[in-house]
């Protein structure tokens, strides 16, 4: 069924009955002198080539190879389109590695046809932090497909993985490989019906109207909270303690320390937004929500080309409920004109998705480690973990 990936140390389907396998590595580390030196060979026609995000140039060849061959729907009406400025962030955290920024180029035209990465995070399962590559953007154009490129692609990050010594790695599919450790629900909350009405994200419900409709998603024009404001530099460190308290009750999370936070959090324009709560009184902390941008070009309308959507990021609720914390999420998002808010049905967010008007999607998001087991999987519940 998986001639690749049942040759990899992951979660075998055929295991998942046996309860006496334990949690953690899958295969132990080999010293590094036997990790391959070479990259793994390619079609004659292509070559690898590790890309620098600093050039503007290959920047705008990446978020086009991504514009027009990344992720659709199950029905190709929309797909992905993140921004360079997005791409320079997903993929530049701290201490990135630019040799796991990997590319594959048509050897004559240098036209660059697939492309995967890697950043390095520290990620907890259970009591067990463990460091690890978060997998993210593979990509292989559309008139390269079915030709196991991305086997290729998948072994060659893994290679350049090993030899920073790090042997575990986190990802997500839209797709069932072996095996999910949880498989999320995306939800969607509209906050311009009419739009993601005509360009078909959604339709007018039963004995609706387009006028009800509306109404039915109306958002006040400014946050509520007293306090509620944008993050800033300064509050860095109150919010990595706000973070780091909270995560901890994850079965699988981040291990963020304040230069994670400053990068993953700190707002930057069309890329990620972050709010808080400080409170009028103490001038303390106190709540703490986040999301990141993500537009869809809409494929085959007239009037549209894209769709701006808003994607749930991490949020820390201790003295606002949550449900109001995500409502000001919402009225914000409103306010800078995305036109739908998205999020998984992972961490606390169970609990305000239906009461805020979110809808569940038809796009599933499932979860994997590489080269590390977790017996039994766990709920979407109970994930920490936002992988962009
Ligand atoms: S998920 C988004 C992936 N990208 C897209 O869906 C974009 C549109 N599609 C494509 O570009 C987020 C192609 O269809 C791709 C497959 C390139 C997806 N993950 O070349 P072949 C991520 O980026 C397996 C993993 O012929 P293709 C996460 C498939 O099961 N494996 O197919 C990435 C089959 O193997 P099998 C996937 O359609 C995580 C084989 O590829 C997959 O031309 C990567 C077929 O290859 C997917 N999304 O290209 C893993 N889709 O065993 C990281 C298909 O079943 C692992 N396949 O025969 C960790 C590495 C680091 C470890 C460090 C210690
Ligand atoms: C991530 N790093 O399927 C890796 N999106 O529901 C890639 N559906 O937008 C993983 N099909 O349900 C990719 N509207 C996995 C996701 C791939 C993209 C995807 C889904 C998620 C999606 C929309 C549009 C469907 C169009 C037809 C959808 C319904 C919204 C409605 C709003 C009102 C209340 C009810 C729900």
């Amino acid at each position: 069924r998986h001639k690749f990936w049942e040759t990899q140390p992951v979660g075998q389907f055929r295991d998942l009955a046996d309860g006496s396998l334990p949690d953690g590595a899958i295969e132990p580390p080999s010293p590094l002198s036997e990790v391959r030196a070479d990259p793994y060979p390619l079609p004659a026609a292509f070559e690898w080539f590790t890309c620098d995000l600093d050039d503007d140039a290959l920047l705008a060849d990446l978020y086009a190879l991504l514009a027009h061959n990344y992720v659709e729907d199950d029905e190709n009406m929309f797909r992905f389109n993140y921004s360079p400025a997005f791409l320079r962030w997903a993929l530049r955290p701290p201490s990135f590695f630019r040799a796991w920024h990997i590319g594959v180029r048509a050897k004559e035209s240098k036209k660059l046809v697939a492309f995967i990465s890697g950043v390095p995070a520290r990620i907890r399962a259970r009591d067990d932090v463990v460091r690890m590559a978060e997998i993210n953007f593979l990509c292989v154009h559309k008139k390269l497909r079915s030709k196991r490129l991305a086997p290729v692609l998948i072994r060659e990050v893994t290679r350049r993985v090993h030899q920073e010594n790090i042997w575990q790695a986190a990802y997500t599919a839209g797709v069932v490989l072996p095996t999910p450790i949880t498989t999320c629900r995306y939800w969607h909350r509209s906050l311009n019906p009419k739009k993601l009405i005509d360009v078909g994200f959604s339709r007018l419900g039963p004995r609706m109207t387009m006028s009800r409709t509306v109404r039915l998603y109306k958002l006040p024009d400014a946050p509520l909270t007293p306090g509620f404001r944008q993050m800033e530099l300064r509050d860095v460190a109150a919010v990595t303690r706000l973070l780091r308290s909270y995560l901890a009750r994850y079965v699988v999370a981040p291990d963020f320390d304040e230069l994670d936070v400053e990068h993953w959090l700190l707002p930057q324009e069309d890329v990620v937004d972050s709010y808080l709560v400080e409170s009028p009184e103490t001038h303390e902390v106190t709540d703490f929500c986040s999301f990141y941008t993500l537009p869809s070009s809409v494929l085959n309308n007239a009037t549209y080309s894209t769709l701006k959507a808003a994607y749930s990021y991490y949020n820390v609720a201790v003295k606002t409920p949550l449900q109001q914390l995500m409502n000001d999420a919402l009225i914000v998002a409103k306010q800078k004109n995305y036109d739908v808010f998205n999020a998984l049905d992972v961490m606390e967010n169970e609990g305000f998705l239906k009461e805020l008007k979110f809808g569940p999607g038809d796009g599933q998001l499932h979860y994997y480690l590489y080269n590390y087991r977790i017996r039994n999987g766990i709920k979407p519940s109970e994930l920490g973990l936002v992988l962009l």
